[in-house]
């Protein structure tokens, strides 16, 4: 082979095969990528980090480099083997074409790796390259590196060799195709929030990430791997013991790993992977782990007399309170299934899993018993306050009280019954509850006015919050339940409006009452019913001239425009200094007011949010409720 020109251009019958392929994945890109919109703009990314990935675990690659360019192209680099050059001896072409064009699995040039197909991702290359404007491929190998360049996934030069060159590696740089997507633009946050996981997931490879865009980059490396994973994922939250469980074990052909670690909270994280891939619906993988820590932990308690012999045993709940768990997998042959491919099919996985962590987690707990004393103290907690639980609810709903039979005396209802067109302001304090009441419009506008501080759930269990009086109040005001028992049909209002003062205090409130829709009416959430009232921090007269000012800002710009001279400014402190025509004008009246709809972005971002909420200062909280948070999006309604 020449060192310098052309490796190879054939075109005869597998070159319309190539075409063919091609437009299948052009036609219906979401048959292999799932959607045109964002998420399927980074799948590109994810595709092509996987296959970089997939050198890493063959153990032939330790570094990554991922780059979101300034012309919207992304480029990522492996110091892996590099794709193979030679000529294909079926396609007579050279390998790496076929890599590109047609081949991602089964053939002489495959890796032998644990593969994702069947997810959406472990497509293959060609599916990257297919819904790119352009591609251009570097490979470093045998001494020569080579570089080829493809449009909408058909090679628009032959392979070239550019020159001699030392080491091996691949560098791949692709503009997804704007014919196709719906959007272009990659999100720096969600890029690297990908490529911290695979770091983790890959304790041996180091991912440098640079965005160009905005000049930032990032390293991640992770030597502790899953269980440093755990420890991450428990920042800031009371952990039961310091170092995270570590189990990993073969059964047959699949490679198991857990991490664990329990907190002093009531919820439980599990992330679970298959070959890498998060399956955020679980499967049989999550069923055999589930199993193994009911079984093995009951066994414990039992051999150990923390459960006597005819007491019924813990619950698997019991077992996962203040759980928090990274599995992670590698499977031959995986069958994702579900709508959106998340969710591990094999049934042979759940025994594998099973035995593996029971065998495991035994052994570890035997060699420490002071972990395993911990953990089974709180499962048994766990398991009298589920008793607890159960009585408290079956109390309550003897009463009535989370039926709706008896609204809350402290609630000013509103007339009308037709929920879509309903309004719950929940406020802070009687005073400024009289306040709203008389600003409201009574026809469809109701308040329920909260005093002091409620009850903070990530602290509480079922049973402590439903004793707790103004806990009760929301939930029947709501009328939806709580819990595992919700009914959204039953929803009384369509907007709940957080109305509360904009210091620290309504902060907090306003903090807490999040962190109960979150945690026991996510629903509430994620179906967008619930907001946050915008009130006016300054009034500003001049004669008669009234403006309100939400923000320094925005009085300053207002008072620039007025001259300074003549004019009364009046800071609120809180609503109640406002007269109810005031709160009306301002923050309650539709077409007046502006409110922020609440969304959850996703569960890992809530996770990190809700962990801080329960940390005791006050400072990083409010900082980061305002920098990520529960993410809200200015609305004028
Ligand atoms: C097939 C076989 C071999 C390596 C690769 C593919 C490979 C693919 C990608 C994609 C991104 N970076 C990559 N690096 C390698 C093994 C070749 C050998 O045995 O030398």
């Amino acid at each position: 082979m020449a060192p310098e020109g052309i490796v190879q251009a054939a075109y005869d019958a597998s070159s319309i095969q190539v075409l063919e392929g091609l437009s299948a994945v052009r036609k219906r890109p979401g048959m292999y990528i799932g959607s045109t919109d964002a998420r399927g703009l980074h799948h590109l990314i994810n595709e092509v980090v996987d296959n970089s990935i997939d050198e890493v675990l063959a153990g032939a690659c330790t570094e990554i480099w991922v780059k979101l360019n300034t012309d919207g192209t992304c480029t990522v680099i492996d110091n892996g083997r590099g794709i193979p050059v030679e000529i294909h001896p079926k396609y007579h072409k050279p390998a790496l074409e076929i890599v590109l064009t047609i081949l991602h699995a089964g053939s002489k040039f495959d890796r032998n790796t644990y593969k994702v197909s069947g997810g959406l991702h472990g497509v293959g290359l060609h599916v990257v390259n297919a819904l790119s404007e352009w591609f251009e491929v570097k490979v470093r190998r045998d001494g020569h590196e080579y570089w080829q360049r493809y449009e909408r996934g058909a090679p628009v030069s032959p392979l070239k060799v550019l020159g001699p060159a030392e080491g091996t590696g691949t560098e791949q740089t692709f503009l997804p195709d704007k014919e196709i997507f719906e959007t272009l633009i990659f999100d720096r946050e969600t890029v690297a929030r990908r490529l911290k996981e695979l770091s983790f997931l890959n304790p041996k490879v180091t991912i440098h990430f640079a965005d160009e865009r905005d000049g930032t980059k990032t390293t991640f490396h992770h030597a502790g791997g899953i269980a440093e994973f755990v420890g991450d994922l428990n920042i800031g939250r009371n952990v039961l013991f310091p170092q995270p469980v570590y189990l990993h074990a073969k059964r047959d052909t699949t490679d198991i790993e857990v991490a664990l670690q329990y907190n002093d909270g009531y919820n439980e994280t599990t992330l679970a992977f298959v070959n890498n891939i998060n399956t955020v619906d679980g499967g049989t993988h999550v069923v055999g782990l589930r199993a193994a820590l009911t079984r093995t932990l009951n066994d414990y308690a039992r051999t150990r007399g923390f459960v006597k012999g005819d007491k019924e045993g813990l619950t698997g709940e019991d077992v996962r309170e203040g759980l928090t768990c990274v599995l992670s997998v590698k499977v031959l042959e995986p069958q994702f299934e579900g709508q959106t491919k998340a969710r591990l099919g094999n049934s042979e996985v759940k025994g594998q899993v099973e035995s593996a962590v029971n065998e495991k987690l035994d052994e570890f707990l035997e060699e420490h018993p002071s972990v395993g004393q911990s953990l089974i103290i709180k499962a048994v907690q766990a398991a009298q306050a589920r008793e607890a639980a159960r009585k408290a609810r079956e109390l309550t709903r003897r009463k009535g009280l989370l039926e709706g039979g008896g609204l809350p005396g402290k609630l000013a209802d509103c007339h009308s019954r037709d929920p879509t067109e309903c309004e719950l302001f929940i406020v802070e304090g009687d005073s400024a509850g009289g306040t709203a009441k008389q600003g409201r419009d009574r026809e469809f506008q109701a308040i329920l006015p909260l005093r002091g501080k409620i009850l903070n759930v990530e602290k509480a269990r079922l049973d402590k919050m439903l004793e707790n009086e103004q806990v009760r109040a929301l939930i029947t005001a709501i009328g939806i339940g709580i819990g595992d028992e919700i009914d959204l049909a039953k929803l009384r209002y369509h907007k709940i409006i957080l109305m509360t003062d904009a210091d620290v205090d309504g902060a907090h409130i306003r903090t807490l009452l999040l962190t109960l829709f979150y945690r026991k009416m996510l629903q509430l959430i994620t179906e967008g019913h619930v907001y946050i009232a915008q009130a006016p921090l300054y009034r500003l007269q001049k004669g008669a001239k009234i403006v309100y000012a939400y923000s320094e800002e925005e009085r300053d710009r207002e008072l620039k425009a007025w001259g300074s001279k003549g004019v009364t400014t009046q800071r609120y402190k809180g609503l109640g200094e406002m007269n109810s025509d005031q709160l009306r004008d301002t923050t309650m009246k539709p077409g007046h007011r502006s409110l922020l709809r609440v969304t959850v972005d996703d569960a890992v971002k809530a996770n990190d949010l809700f962990t801080v909420l329960m940390g005791e200062e006050v400072e990083p909280r409010r900082l980061y409720i305002q920098a990520h948070a529960v993410e809200v999006t200015n609305l004028d309604i």
